[in-house]
């Protein structure tokens, strides 16, 4: 060992050992038990950012503990390749996309070899290569081949900048996510799979997932939406029946008035002869609600003339076009019950319609329906035949009254959709399917895949290349003249399943079922909460499609998830001029705090006063992102490891502070220190714990406890920075121990042997070189030290004393003293006499172990 801890050196020397020895190169092996980590691959932009790097290190500390534990670990990499990003450079940087991404991908490689992340390199890929994306064309063709892809034209959302469809979620407060430019609605033919389809199975499948977090299956559980609810018709004279879908058919007698989107083919009848209807249903196909804003928009209708039968009651109610309801849900229309429904009030207090309360509050309190809707479940009234019922009998008798005169029936609804997953951007996957001149779809035969996407274009940032060169299209199909189609699949394809890919990167179809059914599902997911919902719901319905496909055996792919929080770091700014907000990096900003830790001035290094805004998530708008590659040249790619690890639970947001990262790099140098005046007294003997005294026991117990904590924090509990923190008090006490007899060195030996192993999975290199020096070999795969159930038997215990509630001394007992004995010693200990003395003694309490306590007056 060197005399000083020198990252710099230690951590390339051990990278090139763990390559030359292929450490983390694995392949199926029956004998040993299985366990698969995976981090979310990364989009390869650049540079690796903190966020990464929290997730990267979590998931290597997790196998690495893992192959401690003596298992077959696979941990692979690889590059969420295609996507919009790159084609937005692309066109920055006057390149094609591909060039830029490989670029990235080389940059990127190396960083991730510089934190020392022990992946099996040789499962690598990209996405945006054809060796995978052909795999998957061809899925898609199977799919489509089993009625599970179609096509459709659909309103999508639609960015003019960006020139590209949007995911609902895509949007944000009406406007594109990445651009901010208002989103428009497109009607255009669209690819769709049918998640549908898997809705029920994806929502039950959720009770099974134990080692999910509850917050991710409640997203995903109301992402799948699934009400009950009863779907029923209303009579339009000359129209015909008018299905609607509701969720409260205790309300019906309620209904004042009939609901329908502007998309609504009844809304198209009453535009024919009627120019104001016809223009507030194009006024509605600009202004296209997310779901969410739907309670809290301004209602907007129109009454069409028409008039609709009540089922039950024969009452003619009229049907307004109303913006709040949406076409793609339920049936496209809606009963409106004002007194019940808020949306429907707001609606019926604008355009003076009635409101007609039918349920009253089960408790007997009054119902108020003049300011609001009443939409608590409760007892129905002016129902006729149906007053006096409660929410489930009301449901029971009304369904069953119209399904006995055939105007409707129970039935289940989800808020999912099928998933769309056509792009008309071009760097993406190309959805191999092709039209023939008669207008026929086919999809690409098997041997003619993969449709690979040309890699050598000009972007001119609005077209795609394959749209812009017409020939690109033109193909044949059985030797008939066909159109390829240009649009390319949504990218959450390829993070949808590869996952599985890992296990046969290499295989000639999607996934060799063995190799799969030896991996999957994976044990351990790790990444970000805001993949909760689409990218994880995505992959268990990939998953279960491959499942029935035959190719695989597991119904899920995920059997443990951590999500792990931001990295957040102060954010600094000044006004400029122009009165707006310059944000400064905290790099530059010097700081001054008070005794409290409170910031009481900043300044950067132009010598301007900054406002401090706290800690917020590191990113570019607010200039606060700290480069990892900068804190691994200088502290060592083990010290930022320790920090990331330490500085908070895992699933908790992280506050970047360079203190705390000197902090971690300060503890690394004592351990390093430890070790280093321990081995450079030579070899110790093995610990004889029969020999040791009172006070060498006591240490011992404190090596073993610690041991028995750190085990039971990093692999049940998943706190690491307990784990952390209880390896560094025990230091602490290794620190001040003697080091006098053979068997004070023992202890040390054994202490210091068990913290190197324990650290390892989270400071590798340098605790690969504190092993050798300790003489042990192969670090990798040492064996995680076990407690010993003897030494953590504690001979003896500090008993406190107490009189009348206030410490009066201490007392050394037998740790299976009886309660009688530590009675008697504690009365006649000298400073508990003194306070007792001329009191009677009223009560003795004994809390084994620990306390007597003694009242007296
Ligand atoms: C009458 C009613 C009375 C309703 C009442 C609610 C309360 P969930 O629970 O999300 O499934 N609805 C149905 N189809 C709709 C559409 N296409 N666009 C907008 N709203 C629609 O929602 C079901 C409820 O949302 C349904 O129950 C319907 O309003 C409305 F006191 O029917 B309800």
């Amino acid at each position: 060992m060197q005399e000083q801890y020198n990252p710099q050196e230690i951590e390339p020397k051990v990278q090139a050992y763990w390559e030359s020895n292929k450490t983390f190169t694995v392949t199926e092996d029956p004998s040993k038990e299985k366990f698969y980590c995976l981090s979310m691959f990364p989009y390869p932009s650049g540079r690796l950012h903190m966020g990464h790097v929290r997730n990267y290190t979590i998931g290597d500390v997790i196998s690495r503990f893992q192959r401690l534990q003596g298992k077959n670990v696979m941990q692979p990499i690889g590059w969420d390749a295609f996507g919009l990003p790159a084609e937005n450079a692309a066109v920055k940087n006057k390149t094609a996309p591909a060039p830029w991404t490989y670029e990235n991908i080389e940059y990127m490689k190396n960083q991730l070899k510089l934190l020392g992340f022990g992946y099996d390199w040789n499962r690598e890929f990209a996405t945006c290569r054809p060796e995978y994306y052909r795999w998957e064309q061809e899925f898609f063709t199977k799919l489509y081949e089993q009625g599970l892809v179609y096509k459709k034209t659909s309103s999508v959302n639609w960015c003019p900048t960006d020139q590209t469809v949007l995911a609902n979620e895509q949007v944000e407060n009406g406007c594109c996510w990445r651009c901010d430019t208002p989103v428009e609605q497109k009607e255009i033919p669209q690819w769709f799979i049918k998640i549908t389809a898997y809705a029920q199975e994806l929502l039950d499948d959720l009770d099974n997932l134990d080692g999910w977090p509850e917050m991710v299956k409640t997203m995903q559980r109301n992402w799948i939406g699934r009400s009950e609810g009863v779907e029923l018709q209303f009579d339009v004279p000359n129209y015909g029946a008018l299905e609607v879908y509701t969720t409260r058919p205790d309300t019906l007698m309620g209904v004042t008035y009939v609901g329908i989107a502007a998309g609504h083919p009844l809304a198209a009848i009453a535009a024919q002869n009627n120019p104001a209807i016809e223009q507030f249903i194009e006024e509605c196909k600009n202004t296209k609600v997310a779901e969410a804003e739907l309670a809290t928009m301004e209602k907007k209708g129109i009454d069409t003339g028409l008039k609709a039968i009540h089922p039950l009651n024969g009452r003619e109610v009229p049907v307004y076009i109303a913006n709040f309801v949406l076409m793609d849900y339920g049936t496209g229309a809606v009963m409106a019950v004002p007194a019940h429904d808020q949306r429907d009030f707001e609606f019926a207090t604008k355009y003076g319609l009635d409101i007609q309360p039918v349920i009253q509050p089960a408790d007997g309190s009054a119902l108020d329906v003049t300011e609001a809707a009443y939409t608590e479940k409760g007892i129905l009234f002016n129902s006729g035949e149906f007053d006096g019922l409660d929410f489930d009998q009301a449901l029971n008798a009304i369904a069953a009254k119209l399904e006995s005169q055939g105007k409707g029936h129970k039935t289940v609804n989800f808020r999912l959709r099928d998933w769309g997953v056509s792009r008309q951007r071009y760097w993406g996957a190309p959805i191999p399917m092709v039209t023939t001149q008669d207008g026929e779809v086919h999809p690409v035969p098997a041997d003619q895949l993969p449709v690979l996407l040309p890699e050598d274009v000009v972007m001119d940032g609005v077209t795609s290349p394959i749209k812009a060169d017409k020939t690109w299209a033109e193909t044949t199909y059985n030797g008939q003249p066909a159109l390829r189609e240009t649009d390319t699949f949504d990218t959450f394809m390829e993070s949808s399943w590869y996952y599985a890919r890992y296990c046969s990167p290499q295989a000639d179809q999607i996934v060799d079922t063995d190799q799969a059914n030896y991996w999957l599902p994976v044990d351990q997911y790790v990444g970000g909460i805001e993949h909760a919902c689409m990218h994880l719901l995505y992959s268990r319905f990939f998953h279960k499609l491959l499942r029935d496909a035959g190719y695989i055996t597991s119904d899920e792919p995920f059997k443990k998830l951590l999500c792990q929080g931001m990295v957040l770091a102060d954010a600094f700014s000044y006004q400029n001029e122009k009165g707006g907000k310059e944000w400064v990096s905290p790099t530059e900003v010097k700081i001054e705090r008070d005794g409290k830790g409170r910031i009481t001035s900043a300044v950067d290094a132009k010598g301007r006063q900054v406002e401090h805004s706290g800690m917020v998530k590191m990113s570019k708008s607010k200039n606060n992102g700290i480069d990892p590659q900068e804190m691994v040249d200088k502290y060592g790619a083990d010290t930022v490891r320790l920090f990331m690890m330490f500085a908070s639970p895992a699933d908790m947001t992280l506050e970047w502070q360079e203190s705390g990262v000197e902090g971690a790099n300060r503890f690394l140098k004592r351990v390093w220190k430890l070790v280093l005046e321990h081995t450079n007294q030579g070899e110790a003997a093995a610990v004889e714990p029969q020999s040791l005294n009172n006070e060498q026991k006591a240490l011992r117990r404190e090596v073993h406890k610690t041991i028995a904590k750190v085990t039971d924090d990093v692999e049940r509990r998943q706190t690491f920075n307990t784990a952390i923190a209880a390896i560094m008090e025990l230091m602490n006490k290794l620190g001040k121990a003697p080091q006098e007899s053979s068997q004070d060195r023992a202890i040390l030996d054994e202490a210091l042997k068990a913290i190197v192993v324990m650290l390892s999975p989270i400071t590798p290199h340098i605790c690969f070189e504190m092993w050798q020096a300790l003489g042990g070999a192969d670090l990798d795969h040492a064996p995680w030290p076990t407690y010993d159930d003897k030494a953590l038997v504690e001979d003896e215990k500090l008993i406190v004393l107490q009189v009348n509630g206030k410490v009066r001394g201490k007392l050394t007992v037998a740790a299976d003293a009886p309660q009688e004995q530590v009675e008697a010693l504690g009365l006649q200990d000298e400073n508990v006499q003194k306070f007792t003395d001329g009191l009677t003694i009223r009560k003795v309490i004994y809390v084994p172990g620990k306390l007597l306590s003694i009242v007296a007056n």
